[in-house]
Parts: structure tokens; C-alpha cells; sequence
């Protein structure tokens, strides 16, 4: 029985792997992942239940500098997110140097109060011996209750983290029923995954410059769904490259998406998608709140 509850947030700079860490704390794809920052727009939360504790992650945007209304709000769901919660991951790479705009993300965390723990991913990727420059350079920034070196991809060291960071778990009730694993709605989770597939096949300002809407959600009595959607982007050259030669790109995304939701619903999905443009979106306060984003 759960009697116990731990919320944890997931903060760094942009792509150093929070979302394939959510993922990988969850053991399912609840938060969509590509090698492109800003690729989290929103916080997602992951829920593990271990036990008679129930885990909450906060998956966060990457904490960049802001350029754009959108890139505002990603940072105030970021600022928002590291407070009232039960620690505070700090996730970065292993290299050996702290930026400004990771420098102020520590300020931002330290100002919340909560406790933080240093986690170090991609491992995978450097020598053992590259952790220890690493670490020193970031504990001259602050006081960690612990530091933990882990890689994301390959799940090492992700048991032992979720070990840590049950000591900050309190008396309380149960926040997530038991079989639900994210706190997003199906027809966020299809338009996430739309946006994933953009961001895999489109460079450039193209993909972050796009919004899913889902227009259209309805299941069949037959258990079938059909999924309307509606991509957004910034420009009109913008709109020839998504679509491609005859179709063919926003073929390709949308069957890419297709398919990961049917994994998903375990159904079969009708999935129809169109393109439009809608200039300066991303600095629009009306626009941003109709996507979502607010
Ligand atoms: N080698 C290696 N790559 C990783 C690891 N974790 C994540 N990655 C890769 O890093 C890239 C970024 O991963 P994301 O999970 O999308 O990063 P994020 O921090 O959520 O990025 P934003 O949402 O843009 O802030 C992807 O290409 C991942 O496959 C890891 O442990 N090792
Ligand atoms: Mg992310």
C-alpha cells in the first residue's frame, strides 16, 4: 500500500538527458526525447511506485537563455517546478565546466531552498576517471546532499538514484492512481509525439518552430482511434519543407507518430495530419495560451 510520496524534479540546461531520464525512471517513454535542445516544452510528470512510496518526477524544460515568449515560459515552468517539491536533480554532462545560464539555474534551486543532488549522465560516454574534475567544478556552486554519476541510455546507476532519493519521501496521500504512469492526457501524448518526429526529421529553426494541436480525438466502438492534427509553423517556407516533395516528409512524420501511438493506446490509430502557418507564434500571448503554453 502507498503511504508515502516523493516529488522530484529533473532540471539542467537543455539536452543533457532529463527526459531519457524520466523515461528511464518510469520503464516507459512518457516524455519525448530527441539530440535537439529544447525539445521539453512543459513539465511532465513520470510516476514510479516502489514499494510503499509513490514517485514523482518533474520533468523540465532545459533552462536556456529566453528568446522568444515560448523560451519565457519554459523558463518559468522551470523556475515554478524546482520549488515546493521534495529535492531537486540536478542533471548535467560530464564535462568539467558550469555556463551562465546552468550557474543561474543553480542560483534559482538554491533560492527554492530544497535539497539537491548533483546527478552526472551520459557516463557512458567518458572514462571514470573524467568524473572527479566534474564534480568539483560544480560542488564550487553548491552544497550537495549527494552526487550521483549515472547514464540515462543505458540504465546504469538509475537504480541507485532512485535508492537516494527515497530518503526525502513523506507521510502522505497516494497523488496518481496506481496504473497511471504520466499526468499527460492521451491527446497530449499524440501531439508530443508528432512534435518528436519533427524534431527528428526537420533542422534548424524548422522543428522548434512548430506546435501540434490536436483538432480531432475519438475512439471507435471497436476500440479504434482517429486523430486529427493540425501542425503549426512560423513560416511559409517553413510549410513546404514539413510537407516535403509530394507529400512525402509529413508522410513520414505521421506515420512515425502513428505508430509509437499505437504502441502506446495498444489500439489501432487513424492519424491525419495537416499543416498551417501562423507567423510569430512563439512571441504570440494569445497564440502561446491556445498551444498550451501558459
Ligand atoms: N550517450 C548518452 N546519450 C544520452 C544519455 N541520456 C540522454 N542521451 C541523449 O541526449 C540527447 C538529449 O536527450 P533528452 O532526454 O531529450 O534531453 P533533455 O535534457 O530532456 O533535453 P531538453 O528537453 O531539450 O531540455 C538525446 O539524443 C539522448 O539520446 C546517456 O546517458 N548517454
Ligand atoms: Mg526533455
Amino acid at each position: 500500500m502507498i503511504t508515502k510520496s516523493c516529488m522530484i524534479t529533473i532540471a539542467g540546461r537543455p539536452n543533457v538527458g532529463k527526459s531519457t531520464l524520466t523515461n528511464a525512471l518510469v520503464g516507459e517513454k512518457v516524455a519525448i526525447v530527441s539530440n535537439k535542445p529544447q525539445t521539453t516544452r512543459n513539465r511532465i510528470c513520470g510516476v514510479v511506485n516502489r514499494e510503499d512510496t509513490q514517485y514523482i518526477f518533474v520533468d523540465t524544460p532545459g533552462f536556456h537563455k529566453a528568446r522568444t515568449r515560448l523560451d519565457d515560459f519554459m523558463e518559468n515552468v522551470v523556475r515554478e517546478s524546482v520549488c515546493d517539491v521534495d529535492a531537486v536533480l540536478l542533471l548535467v554532462e560530464p564535462i568539467a565546466n558550469v555556463g551562465a545560464q546552468e550557474e543561474a539555474l543553480i542560483q534559482s534551486i538554491k533560492a527554492s531552498g530544497e535539497p539537491v543532488i548533483l546527478v552526472i549522465n551520459k557516463i557512458d560516454t567518458v572514462e571514470p576517471e573524467k568524473l572527479l574534475p566534474v564534480i568539483d567544478a560544480y560542488s564550487r556552486f553548491c552544497n550537495f546532499d549527494a552526487v550521483i554519476p549515472i547514464s540515462a541510455k543505458t540504465g546504469d546507476g538509475v537504480e541507485t538514484l532512485l535508492n537516494e532519493v527515497a530518503r526525502y519521501a513523506q507521510e502522505g496521500p497516494q497523488l496518481f492512481p496506481e496504473d497511471m504512469t504520466s499526468d499527460q492526457p492521451e491527446r497530449q501524448i499524440a501531439a508530443e509525439l508528432i512534435r518528436e518526429k519533427l524534431l527528428w526529421c526537420l533542422d534548424k529553426e524548422v522543428p522548434h518552430g512548430t506546435a501540434v494541436e490536436i483538432t480531432r480525438f475519438t475512439e471507435r466502438d471497436n476500440g479504434i482511434v482517429d486523430v486529427e492534427a493540425t501542425i503549426y509553423c512560423e513560416k511559409a517556407s517553413h510549410k513546404g519543407i514539413i510537407i516535403g516533395k509530394q507529400g512525402a516528409m509529413l508522410k513520414k512524420i505521421s506515420t512515425m507518430a502513428r505508430q509509437d501511438f499505437e504502441k502506446f493506446m495498444g489500439t489501432k490509430v487513424y492519424m491525419e495530419t495537416w499543416v498551417k502557418v501562423k507567423e510569430n507564434w512563439r512571441d504570440n500571448l494569445f497564440q502561446l495560451r491556445n498551444f498550451g503554453y501558459q
